[in-house]
């Protein structure tokens, strides 16, 4: 409890920064050994209290380095809950329950996306990474369904399309796959967006287009590339991990129009919609009825799967993924629907893309700060340079850039030592190091916003 107020006191630091090897070595302490006797349990709530002390407090208002944040506490109790219930989600069996919230939250969110009743499967898995590479597995079955047996030397050489701006756990599937890395044909982002006339004169099998990209929060032209993909019956997985928060949203829920098109879509309700680490789903919505998850991934281990049980065995889920053990990440999520409502959820993200809309408008108004885009942000990511005085009133050209592309770094590492704000940065492409400020805590007020900006001015100008 006491981390906790902590967390949301704005005076309270966000870390207490150390590196690796003085943690290893001990502070005050806390040490990181096992011992052969057990420890006293005043011992072991001081291990409780220090693994909190010395890590990064997420749920703070002022975090803004991640695209997952906040600390909702209906939440946390579901985590709490699921704990205590520690089961596994591949039978019936033993996650009764847990399996047909799963189901309901499918239902939910594929009608959510567009589709209509029946026309979805899926399943929750470990993050949006993993989602993606069950897109490109179930795709790819769908094509070639002889790969389960024969593997790729039965197939010819795929390609697959996804935009430069993309998440790269798309070529990472690729590589994990067999299809190789180089399967993967990157298209070209016109400022923001991708062209879809970039994906002619290739032959494909799967196009991934993000709703949502991790630096910039753009979304690409779904209906203009769902069209292509139609046009050559090409597989259309929507990686929606970062934007599909929004479709809870009436007011931003159009920025994803044409995702009812995707055959899958990755959907994080652990990024913008609050839940705790981890609740990623992939959802499938092509050739539905031959409940292609299933007949990709089963394998019909019959120390768990027995055809012969007494009940619908349809709900041993677990034969439909690439695991065996599976952690139980819905019942945190449909507790936070139970409290929210859709409507809550609807809310926090607006509240969320407000604070992203009240740091661009500070950010046009100062001198000491450059937008990386003069248009309103999409989602909640705005990108920014800060300008040190000695960088102001240059002429733009290699040698600003040079010196431009230092300076995210230097402020960045005070703010580690100093542990009052933390935000991330990265170059892409020609635009050099630069901040990317995410907002997916609605904790996070607008003092927050004006806080971190005059905190990187601060660390920035001396
Ligand atoms: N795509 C995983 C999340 C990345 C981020 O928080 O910046």
């Amino acid at each position: 409890m006491d981390y906790i107020f902590k967390s949301n006191e704005r005076s309270s630091k966000i870390l207490d920064f150390h590196h690796p090897h003085q943690l290893k070595e001990g502070l005050e302490g806390f040490s990181l050994d096992l011992p052969d006797h057990p420890e006293p349990l005043e011992q072991i709530l001081v291990d409780c209290r220090d693994t909190l002390k010395y890590g990064v407090k997420t749920g703070h208002p002022r975090f803004f380095n991640q695209l997952s944040s906040g600390l909702d506490l209906v939440g946390l109790a579901g985590q709490w809950l699921t704990s205590t219930a520690n089961t596994n989600m591949f039978t019936y069996e033993v996650s009764p329950v847990f399996l047909l919230m799963e189901e309901v939250l499918l239902k939910k969110m594929q009608s959510i996306v567009g589709w209509c009743e029946e026309e979805g499967d899926g399943i929750f898995c470990p993050g949006g990474a993993v989602s993606n590479l069950y897109s490109l597995l179930v795709a790819r079955y769908d094509f070639y369904p002889e790969v389960k047996t024969k593997g790729m030397c039965a197939l010819p050489r795929l390609a697959l399309f996804t935009s430069e701006h993309s998440h790269y756990s798309v070529r990472k599937a690729a590589a994990v796959l067999g299809m190789g890395s180089d399967s993967v044909q990157v298209v070209p982002c016109d400022e923001r967006y991708p062209s879809p006339e970039g994906l002619f004169g290739l032959v494909p099998f799967y196009v991934n287009a993000t709703a949502g990209t991790t630096v910039y929060g753009a979304f690409d032209p779904l209906t203009a590339i769902a069209d292509v993909c139609d046009r050559h019956k090409l597989w259309l997985h929507v990686d929606a991990a970062w934007g599909g928060g929004l479709l809870m949203s009436r007011r931003h829920q159009g920025k994803l129009q044409g995702i009812e098109r995707a055959s899958s879509v990755t959907w994080n309700p652990h990024k913008l919609m609050g839940a705790p680490l981890q609740c990623s789903a992939i959802l499938i919505k092509k050739r539905v009825t031959e409940c292609m998850l299933r007949q990709c991934n089963q394998l019909c281990a019959e120390y768990l799967f027995q055809s012969d049980k007494h009940y619908d065995i349809s709900y041993d889920t677990g034969d439909k993924t690439i695991q065996c053990g599976r952690h139980v990440d819905v019942f945190k999520l449909w507790l936070m629907w139970k409290a929210k409502g859709s409507e809550g959820f609807g809310s926090q993200v607006n509240k969320c893309l407000e604070n992203a809309e009240y740091l661009f408008k500070q950010l046009q108004r100062r001198a000491d700060f450059k937008l990386v885009f003069e248009s309103k942000p999409e989602h909640s990511n705005v990108c920014f340079w800060y300008l040190p005085p000695s960088l102001r009133g240059l002429p733009p050209g290699p040698d600003t850039n040079r010196r431009l592309h230092e300076v995210a770094p230097q402020i960045k590492a005070k703010m580690m030592e100093e542990g009052t704000t933390l935000i991330g940065y990265q170059p892409l492409g020609s635009n050099v190091n630069f901040f990317r400020c995410v907002f997916s805590n609605p904790a996070t007020q607008h003092e927050d916003v004006d806080f971190l900006l005059e905190e990187i001015a601060r660390l920035g100008s001396n």
